[in-house]
């Protein structure tokens, strides 16, 4: 019976604004590579976000390039999963200009991480940067996708493309799945080593607040050895006092599949030179393999470009069977 229910459809990116930090994987990527037998994914790596954040385009293409790798080497087959570049799939673009014309310049402006984003570029208040969610909701209602694997600090990007959905449907009829969220539990929101009250993010200044995939085990150690803590010297979570803390208890309960619950019992009555130990290890075991394959991946350029060229083409059959029902249903002339 089971084989003959559709499966599900997941969507999911990441933009190549920086090399991927730990928060990107045990937030998301993680996730996604238990999503995979269960469900028809697209992951992508959205280089059209990016560039709402001025890029280096050398720099660009190569993590583009290193992203998608990332992917692989996470565990995501490109046999199973659609592993594809956003700016090779030409429909995104086209769907989130229509979109644009359903969403309100309202709505936009209470999205806490254009706020956030608005706050830091002054100097390149661009509109790509205010109208990135609409690109976001292009992204995931081309595939008629069902569930969204996100980090938590995405679910509001969620909400307001369910939001335009919904708004599109009623208009015109059922056109568009609506997507749910799915935050993972361990995981869901990595905070910065440097400043635990803000999220591990790749984008930041400070090499110090995250730990790259890629980082090698000294410099891992030493990132967490800096990492910002408290005075009072008991380990417990509590993310209101002891943001420091309790983040370290989350990112070992994530490395090694337990329960923040459970770190925070092995630690009763430890000091924090142990815990940071302990956390350096569990994060050195738990990037160690994906690291070797990430390296072995990246040297075969031509073969990692075979398969996102072909992996677009597939994306690309879906995004256009969505994109002609959407020009149908608005009036659009059919070419
Ligand atoms: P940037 O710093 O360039 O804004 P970012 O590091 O916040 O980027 P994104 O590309 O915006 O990363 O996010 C990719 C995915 O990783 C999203 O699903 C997001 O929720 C998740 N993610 C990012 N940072 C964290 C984090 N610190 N903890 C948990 N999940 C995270
Ligand atoms: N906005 C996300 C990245 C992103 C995404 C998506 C995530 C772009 N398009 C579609 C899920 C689904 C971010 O900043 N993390």
């Amino acid at each position: 019976m089971e084989s003959l229910e559709k499966k599900k459809t997941i969507f999911s990116g990441i933009q190549p604004s920086g090399i991927l930090t730990l928060g990107n994987y045990l937030g998301a990527i993680k996730n996604w590579v238990k999503l995979q037998d269960e469900y028809h994914c697209y992951y992508c790596v959205v280089d059209m976000h990016a560039i709402t954040v001025r890029q280096d385009p050398a720099e660009l293409r190569k993590r583009t390039l290193d992203v998608a790798a990332i992917y692989m080497a996470s565990g995501i087959d490109p046999k199973k999963s659609v592993i594809y570049v956003q700016s090779h799939v030409p429909q995104h673009a086209e769907l989130c200009w229509i979109l644009n014309c359903y969403t309100y310049l309202g709505e936009l402006s209470r999205m806490t991480q254009y706020k956030d984003k608005a706050a830091k570029h002054q100097d390149n208040l661009n509109s790509g940067l205010f109208t990135y969610p609409v690109l976001m909701a292009a992204d995931i209602l081309l595939y008629q996708t069902d569930l969204v694997p996100v980090g938590s600090d995405q679910k509001q990007h969620v909400e307001i493309t369910r939001d335009i959905a919904i708004r599109f449907n009623r208009l015109y009829g059922g056109v568009f799945t609506i997507p749910e969220p799915y935050i993972g539990q361990s995981g869901a929101r990595i905070m910065s080593l440097q400043e635990p009250e803000s999220k591990m993010s790749k984008s930041d200044p400070n090499p110090n607040g995250y730990i790259s995939i890629i980082d090698d085990p000294d410099t891992i150690c030493r990132k967490i050895k800096r990492a910002v803590t408290d005075s009072d010297g008991e380990i417990r979570l509590d993310a209101e006092k002891k943001p420091g803390i309790t983040n370290l208890l989350g990112i070992y309960a994530a490395c090694c599949e337990i329960s923040p619950k459970q770190a925070e019992e092995e630690f009763i009555g430890k000091n924090y030179g142990l815990l940071k130990e302990k956390v350096s290890e569990a994060v050195i075991g738990r990037l160690a393999p994906l690291q070797e394959k990430f390296k072995q991946i990246r040297s075969e350029k031509g073969y990692l470009e075979d398969i996102l060229h072909e992996n677009a083409q597939t994306a690309q059959q879906a995004a256009i069977r969505t994109l002609r029902k959407v020009h149908k249903k608005i009036g659009f002339v059919a070419k």
